[in-house]
């Protein structure tokens, strides 16, 4: 069976773009066809600062999010980054594989570092090459990622066919970004040109998994439209960000596609579609948040099930550690 692996950073707060982007679509590969990992990538929100206490908090909190948003434990390996060394032991080799140069084109480096690159940690430069990593240390062949992880999961190819190349082996498999449904990329609520981030300072700008119905309706009452009717059709969508964001939001929420939305709501003005909208996102984003407040609850329980997934994670990805630093010529790979 194909692989699934993908992770997301326990660095803010889980909000809808990551549900939609990432989240909601690992529930939907969890099952027959593929074998799934899921990970907390704390490795990788440690390259910007980190309170710690708040870091073991959200590493929890978006473990509850995965379990409450339909990840079975059972069914799909759970576990946090820094739990399985192989993800950083592989992660060093890349580094001798990826290229400056190629690490230099990474425009989400670019937008993290901002103008004082000059003080970005060596981690945020290397980010990629770790991400690489996570994937390649199981062979994992589909990653399911919202849009903006494009370029890595290209590097992370680049980074596969230069090892097989340099070593001349055929080792690592070419893996196969899974990006799509209706919602690839979430935007900003206040500015459809931004995508939707746990980062951006003002909170009006994102719905956060943890927010209640108040707050969902609040946001989206007061999210950016323009003056016009919805369309009918998705051409009619192509110069307006904001109105395409929310019917995108709505799509994938009800597992509609654009097209399907607005065959029902083309030539409603937005003060009738927000409060519909309003009524889908609270209807599908409260139970999640219930259980993930639940689930908060049961810390020990959370702990339990990290450590049983990282156990499972390491099975599979020690042997592969192994054969690498067997390829590459180190004396005692077993
Ligand atoms: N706006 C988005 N639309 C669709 N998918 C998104 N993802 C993130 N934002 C959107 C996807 O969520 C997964 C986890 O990404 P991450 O670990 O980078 O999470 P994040 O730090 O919460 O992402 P942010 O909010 O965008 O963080 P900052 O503000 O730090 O840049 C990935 O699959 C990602 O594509």
């Amino acid at each position: 069976t194909p692989r699934v692996f993908s992770g997301i950073q326990p660095s803010g707060n889980l909000h809808l773009g990551n549900y939609l982007g990432a989240l909601k679509r690992f529930v939907d590969m969890q099952g027959e066809d593929f074998e799934t990992i899921y990970c907390m990538v704390d490795l990788h929100a440690i390259t910007v600062w980190q309170d710690p206490a708040r870091l073991r908090e959200k590493t929890r909190e978006v473990c509850a999010g995965f379990i409450a948003a339909g990840l079975d434990p059972e069914k799909s390996i759970l576990f946090n980054q820094s739990q399985v060394a192989e993800h950083t032991q592989l992660a060093w080799i890349f580094n001798c594989i990826a290229r400056m140069g190629w690490m230099q084109r990474m425009t989400q480096f670019k937008d993290k570092a901002g103008k004082n690159a000059q003080n970005a940690s060596l981690g945020l430069f290397a980010y990629p090459a770790l991400m690489a990593a996570d994937i390649l240390t199981y062979h994992a062949t589909h990653v399911p990622v919202g849009e903006d992880q494009k370029q890595h999961l290209e590097l992370t190819r680049d980074i596969a066919i230069k090892f097989n190349h340099d070593y001349g082996v055929d080792f690592f498999p070419v893996t196969e970004p899974v990006i799509g449904g209706p919602a690839p990329r979430v935007m900003n609520l206040r500015d459809g040109s931004r995508k939707m981030s746990s980062s951006d300072p003002s909170d009006m700008t994102r719905i956060n998994m943890t927010d209640d119905a108040d707050g969902i309706a609040k946001k989206i009452r007061k999210a950016k439209t323009d003056p016009d009717a919805l369309p009918s059709e998705t051409d009619g969508l192509s110069e307006r960000p904001e109105a395409r964001n929310l019917i995108n939001i709505y799509a994938a929420l009800n597992d509609q596609t654009a097209e399907q939305v607005l065959a029902e709501v083309g030539g409603k003005q937005f003060g009738e579609f927000k409060p519909m909208l309003a009524e889908l996102a609270v209807a599908k984003l409260a139970p999640i948040s219930t259980e993930m407040a639940r689930l908060m609850g049961e810390e020990a329980e959370i702990d339990r099930i990290l450590a049983r997934g990282a156990e499972k994670a390491r099975a599979i990805a020690a042997p592969i550690l192994q054969q690498t630093y067997d390829i590459v010529g180190m004396v005692g790979a077993k």
